[in-house]
């Protein structure tokens, strides 16, 4: 049995989620409404589309297909104004030492990322070519909870899904995991993230031999 991990994007190995916010937050103050950064948890893992439906919810607004998806790329356009001052130094702490220790040992990893932009944001913090596999935002037809973008991922490593072990910072992406068999692993709030199998604040909480542990069984 070869055992094998898979990645998060936004959230586990840099946290773009301000960035989305940001551009989100100036998408809906255009249109002449606000939202939380409580709401805003709810818009993590959730793909583009959905996303700006969740916020015209939220400001009671309805958009022409047109206009939907004219403010689509103005948002997307302003996320890579962030992005594109993206470097290394944006790699979470603790996600190295886990990408070192994989390498080290020939442990597969891949990205199982919502984002359509994850492969320009692995080539901005030079973490491009480390990866076995990339699946992203392009590569799926169904979301997050849905398990297709793990099961992918694990098809591309040659490796069985219940040998897996995926970290995520979403609950859509933990019952993702959950739902494709794999090993759970919740990146930040015990509370948000309780369904997963293990949880841990941040990375730098994470053992190697935890890892090591995990990888054996
Ligand atoms: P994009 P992940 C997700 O990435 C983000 O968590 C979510 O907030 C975002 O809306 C989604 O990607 C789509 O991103 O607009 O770049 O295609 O957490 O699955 O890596
Ligand atoms: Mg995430």
């Amino acid at each position: 049995t070869k055992a094998a991990v898979i990645f998060d994007l936004d959230g586990v190995i840099v946290d773009t989620a301000k960035f989305h916010f940001q551009a989100w937050k100036k998408l809906a103050n255009d249109l002449g409404f606000d939202f939380t950064k409580e709401q805003n948890e709810q818009l993590k893992g959730v793909s583009r589309v959905e996303s700006l439906k969740k916020i015209l919810r939220w400001g009671n607004m309805e958009l022409s297909e047109e206009e939907f998806n004219r403010q689509m790329a103005l948002k997307n356009e302003n996320y890579l104004g962030y992005v594109e001052k993206m470097d290394e130094s944006e790699i979470l702490p603790g996600v190295r030492k886990i990408l070192d220790y994989l390498k080290q040992n020939n442990i597969p990893f891949a990205l199982g990322s919502a984002s359509k932009n994850a492969r320009r944001i692995l080539k901005q913090i030079n973490l491009y070519d480390d990866f076995d596999a990339i699946v992203d935002g392009t590569d799926v037809s169904k979301a997050k909870p849905d398990p297709e973008v793990f099961l992918i991922a694990a098809v591309r490593l040659g490796v069985q899904a219940h040998n897996c072990v995926v970290f995520e910072d979403a609950l859509a992406g933990v019952q993702a995991a959950n739902a494709g068999n794999m090993t759970s692993i919740g990146i930040g709030s015990a509370s948000v993230l309780g369904e997963a199998d293990h949880v841990f604040n941040d990375f730098t909480e994470i053992e190697l031999e935890f890892i090591e542990n995990l990888l054996r069984n």
